[in-house]
């Protein structure tokens, strides 16, 4: 008897265990729906799913389908092997299934390419059911987890006809892991490439990695840190690649490399690397056709060269062109990209560093292989919490442009701010460039519809870790959520993504999503606000780059600084980039160029990164520059207060364990916005002369204090910086 109560005893904790919401299942929760009215509406359509074909990724479509929707109608869906009976879900491509086939899709189907898919609710073949049509598996697969989140977001299923096909071509999340699984700018603990194991050990993360990626439609992986290591492409390592390769193949993900531009030297011990070197060209063709015997469908190389102490083309002074041709060739022949990265720029040059990508690549437009993208940031200096769009997009007509957006938030408030990233990308998707008049926009030219490219990219630095949540905030989540999403379609809007996956992650209830999404949707511009207001930037600590650190002024290069950046003195404040100043602004198109080059139409949101303003300027609102700075960074604070009082009244409505996650994390975002807040208002105001106006709270520390605060163990440093 006492065994038997402690076999329950047992087996009830476990359940507890188990259920525990750690947020380790990300978005592709599928537990049953609670509103009643629509799963009686689910549970009367969908009665079974036939998936005909036997590919690997057919199977991974039949897989996630029938747990997907079992979990969410609460009762068993089974598979089935011939169409039956009304309510079922038919998945598949002519090719695969003889029933898809004998519909007649092709004309509907054509358009959608390769990974676009439709999904159908109606009567076909005499029988109701839900049709998912594509023209390839992967297309399947696609549209099968858009059905998945089409119930957990408790769509209309009445409703439900879809055509949707990706805008851009490769969709691909760049992860700086080191093979000693080190995350460069990772907050979210240690690399999930457990390379010493592989390939023997297959991690069964790495095949929820992949479900999840594929559920968004991210379509590759750069598994390296653009700080590439060479080790990566000697034999024994590309077995461990090959094994990723396999997990991910099914999903739709294919693998590529950075490639260390000296490798032939370190692993090859050739003596140059000089990309025009018969010898060195050879060591990379070669290297290239060992990895397609391991890897048919790799992906390609991904090159950050000449920048930041990495080796390139330059040493041997030779073109970013002529480094990525070399590359670019031997991969032409097995389909596969040279994605090479257009952060370049140099301390010992003395231009200002937001003009050295132009005046590097702009020259060599027109000159790079077919197979190769130049890969921008979305900003000319560096991920800051809000930066101008990069001049590069629309100056380099003849060269696809691929976005890398950085959805680890290194200067966002890192693994403990919730700062939901998709409004600012939104921001720099719709500007508009004018590189061909009006309605260039930033997203025309990376889709390549403005000049008509083939190739089309997207880049998103990974914020993923081997922490139970991924992603160490759990609302980090939604930031790759919604990356995947935006790089699929660069037009959905910020608030129509963070209301999916709200819905997905944690509950339906209209009025608690409504709460949780107007907290997301504030989040960005309270972090603008509490550490670069107005155009301020790179002003945050050294190194680490953790918490404020405006006075910085002493680093190996003085674009490493804070003072390089915001220029503060006494009459005032901030870069002049007009030609007055470093002309900058002369890298856009009219009329952006004139806009920003104006103290008046230049946005006061880019106003000190334009401008050196007086303190005693009057800004729009009235206000002088001292005192709208001032009250910016409170604002900014004030607005976390109010995240945190919001997200408390959700109290019992999410699990307890999750709720008091980003409970916690919100409480030490609030102290440190005000750390922000005060130490940069001190600061500046050291040079100001002026008092921080009456009514706003007075810094908790003097300047001495905050300027002593060291951390020499935050997380996700690089150790040679
Ligand atoms: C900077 C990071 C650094 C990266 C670099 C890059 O601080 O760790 O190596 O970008 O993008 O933002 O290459």
């Amino acid at each position: 008897m006492r065994k038997f109560a402690l076999l329950i005893l047992l087996q009830f904790s476990m359940a507890a265990f188990c259920l525990a919401e750690d947020g380790g299942r990300l978005w592709l929760r599928y537990d049953k729906i609670e509103d009643a009215q629509k799963l009686d509406q689910y549970r009367a359509a969908v009665k079974g799913v036939l998936v005909e074909g036997s590919s690997a990724t057919v199977a991974a479509i039949r897989e996630e389908l029938e747990m997907g929707l079992s979990g969410l109608l609460g009762e068993s869906i089974p598979g089935l092997t011939e169409m039956q009976q009304e309510g079922t879900i038919v998945a598949g491509t002519p090719t695969s299934s003889p029933f898809i086939a004998g519909l007649g899709l092709d004309k509907r189907l054509e358009p959608l390419g390769e990974e676009g898919f439709l999904i159908q609710t109606g009567k076909f073949g005499g029988k109701k059911i839900i049709l998912i049509a594509a023209n390839r598996d992967i297309g399947v697969l696609y549209g099968a987890f858009h059905l998945l989140r089409y119930l957990q977001t408790n769509g209309d299923l009445g409703k439900l006809a879809v055509e949707s096909a990706p805008k851009l071509k490769l969709r691909i999340l760049n992860h700086w892991d080191n093979l000693d699984r080190t995350v460069e700018r990772g907050y979210a603990g240690f690399s999930i490439w457990d390379w010493h194991r592989l390939p023997g050990y297959i991690d069964a993360r790495y095949k929820e990695y992949a479900r999840a990626n594929a559920s968004i439609g991210i379509n590759g992986a750069v598994v390296t840190n653009v700080n590439a290591n060479s080790l990566i492409l000697r034999p024994d390592y590309l077995d461990k690649v090959r094994a990723l390769a396999d997990v991910f193949r099914p999903y739709g993900i294919r693998i590529y490399l950075t490639a260390r531009f000296n490798a032939p030297m370190e692993l090859g011990k050739l003596k140059t690397a000089d990309p025009l070197d018969p010898e060195v060209r050879q060591w990379w063709k070669d290297k290239i056709d060992e990895i397609y015997t391991l890897v048919p469908d790799f992906g390609g190389f991904l090159v950050k060269a000449n920048s930041e102490g990495q080796p390139g083309p330059q040493n041997y002074n030779r073109t970013h062109a002529e480094g990525a041709d070399m590359l670019a060739q031997p991969l032409k022949a097995h389909n596969g990209v040279v994605m090479w990265r257009a952060f370049v720029y140099s301390g010992d040059v003395p231009v200002d560093r937001s003009k050295q990508a132009n005046n590097e690549f702009v020259p060599l437009d027109g000159q790079f292989a077919d197979n190769v993208l130049v890969q921008v940031k979305n900003g000319p200096i560096d991920f800051q919490p809000r930066e101008p769009f990069h001049p590069l997009f629309g100056a380099m007509p003849s060269t696809p442009l691929m976005m890398e957006f950085q959805v680890t938030q290194e200067y966002l408030g890192q693994g403990t701010h919730l700062v939901y990233l998709a409004p600012m990308w939104e921001e720099v998707l719709d500007a508009d460039t004018y590189a061909k008049g009006p309605g260039s926009t930033v997203a025309k030219v990376i889709d390549g519809s403005l000049e008509g490219h083939r190739l089309s990219g997207m880049a998103g630095v990974s914020n993923i870790g081997n922490d139970r949540n991924w992603t160490g905030h759990l609302f980090g989540q939604a930031n790759w959520y919604a990356y995947g999403r935006l790089a699929w379609n660069p037009g959905l809007g910020s608030a129509e993504i963070a209301e999916e996956w709200i819905r997905m992650t944690f509950l339906n209830d209209p009025g608690s999503v409504e709460k949780i999404k107007s907290v997301m949707m504030a989040s960005h511009e309270a972090c603008v606000d509490y550490m670069t207001p107005l155009g301020l930037h790179h002003i945050m600590g050294a190194g680490h780059h953790y918490g404020p650190g405006p006075w910085v002024s002493r680093m190996s290069r003085p674009d490493w600084t804070s003072v390089y950046y915001h220029k503060a003195d006494k009459e005032g404040l901030g870069f002049d980039r007009t030609p007055a100043g470093s002309n900058a602004v002369e890298q856009y198109f009219e009329p952006v160029r004139s806009r920003f080059a104006s103290r008046e139409s230049c946005p006061e949101k880019y106003l000190l990164w334009f401008h050196h303003v007086k303190w005693t300027d009057k800004l729009a609102s009235g206000k002088t520059l001292w005192e709208a700075l001032c009250l910016h960074y409170h604002h900014g604070a004030e607005a976390v207060n109010r995240m945190r009082t919001s997200w408390e009244s959700l109290k019992g409505k999410i699990d307890e364990e999750r709720f008091e996650q980003v409970d916690m994390l919100l409480g030490i975002q609030e102290k440190e916005a005000k750390w922000w807040r005060d130490a940069c208002l001190s600061y500046f105001q050291t040079f100001s002369g002026m008092d921080i106006p009456d009514g706003l709270e007075k810094p908790a520390h003097d300047l001495p204090y905050y300027e002593s605060l060291s951390f020499p163990y935050a997380p996700g440093i690089r150790p040679r910086w």
